[in-house]
């Protein structure tokens, strides 16, 4: 028997992505139901070849169904997560509400499978900020092999992480340029098209912002809280596809060689690095993948056992709808899910 699944915020970038990937994967659904904001009601989506009609969070009951797949923002997640789960309904939440909770598992399921365990508290499980994701699955057999003393790490966010709005910034902006309209920023705080913008949510108090921050808690969490991270995030002029420069400093030896064959073998990596002309993945090139790209990995010989890679993936997939399919797929591997009855 297959599973009902509620996707909560189906008409934004990550919840049309989640649909898409859930039909992609074959994932075992007996149901799926697609809820927004009341202002959606009624729209349709996708789900493969088939058209679902858009239900009102408001008015949806839970009861029986066994995964919510949320990606409805932080303010939504924080009221609604806890009264889906109390349903009974596991809710893997994409938003930051619950991540740095520490009766939430925060996972990547090829970096930290096991502590998903610890869903049972709340159920809710967290995925992570896109930023981090791909970065964890990079770092995560590197640090297994030569430990992993610290981080500093500079990202590339294509304009898809803010949202459809800001896409259609990006792409009415580009168009003004050429035919000499006037330059209109509502979400981004400067021009983004033809620039980069070296602030991506808001300041802290100690001048880093909330996605450096994140960066720096969720890989904690997520992967070791020794290692120490230092992070200056970007947005670029990019529409799908996060890419970060990233120099590890390590307490055991390790070549460029021998991180490019672990990184070979491991999880949802995927090694592109020819030392010639294009031998190296670009963000536009990973839009619509799954995995996680890393090029251009070499010896850094200003510190010791230092190594530099240029990480790059998709940020709707890893970064957040495909990694919060895996989570659920991890659910119902370990039988953790599946066993409700229908209400
Ligand atoms: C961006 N990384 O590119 C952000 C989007 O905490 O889930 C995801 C924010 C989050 O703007």
């Amino acid at each position: 028997m297959g599973l009902k699944i509620a996707v909560v915020g189906a008409t934004g970038n990550v919840g049309r992505e989640m649909l898409d990937i859930l039909d992609e994967r074959g994932f075992p659904v007996d149901e799926v139901v697609a809820i927004a904001s009341r202002r959606s009601q009624g729209t349709n989506v996708s789900f493969g070849d088939r058209t679902l009609k858009v239900k009102a969070l408001e008015h949806f009951d839970f009861a029986g169904t066994d995964i919510a797949l949320m990606s409805a923002g932080g303010s939504v997640s924080k009221e609604w997560s806890p009264k889906i789960a109390a349903e009974g309904c596991v809710v893997i939440d994409n938003s930051s509400a619950w991540r740095y909770d520490s009766d939430v598992p925060l996972i990547v399921p090829e970096v930290n499978a096991a502590a998903i365990e610890g869903f049972r508290r709340k159920n809710i499980i967290a995925n992570p900020n896109c930023s981090t994701a791909q970065l964890v699955v990079a770092l995560k057999p590197l640090h297994d092999r030569a430990r992993i003393k610290r981080v500093v790490v500079a990202t590339y966010q294509s304009v898809s992480g803010a949202g459809k709005d800001a896409m259609d910034e990006l792409f009415n902006q580009t168009r003004a340029v050429f035919v000499a309209d006037p330059i209109e920023a509502k979400k981004f705080t400067k021009r983004i098209a033809f620039n980069v913008i070296p602030h991506i949510d808001v300041f802290m108090e100690d001048g880093t912002t909330k996605e450096e921050w994140k960066m720096v808690a969720e890989t904690k969490k997520i992967l070791d809280p020794k290692i120490r991270l230092t992070a200056t995030c970007v947005r670029v002029p990019v529409f799908i596809g996060h890419s970060e420069a990233v120099n590890i400093e390590f307490e055991d030896p390790i070549s460029a060689e021998e991180a490019r064959d672990i990184l070979r073998e491991a999880p949802g990596c995927l090694v592109v690095d020819k030392h010639e002309d294009g031998g190296y993945v670009t963000p536009y090139e990973c839009a619509g993948e799954d995995a996680t790209y890393i090029s251009r990995i070499r010896e850094d010989i200003t510190v010791e056992n230092g190594l530099s890679m240029w990480v790059v993936a998709d940020n709707l997939r890893k970064g957040a709808a495909l990694n919060a399919v895996q989570i659920a797929e991890l659910l119902l591997n370990r039988g953790l899910v599946g066993n409700r009855k229908a209400a």
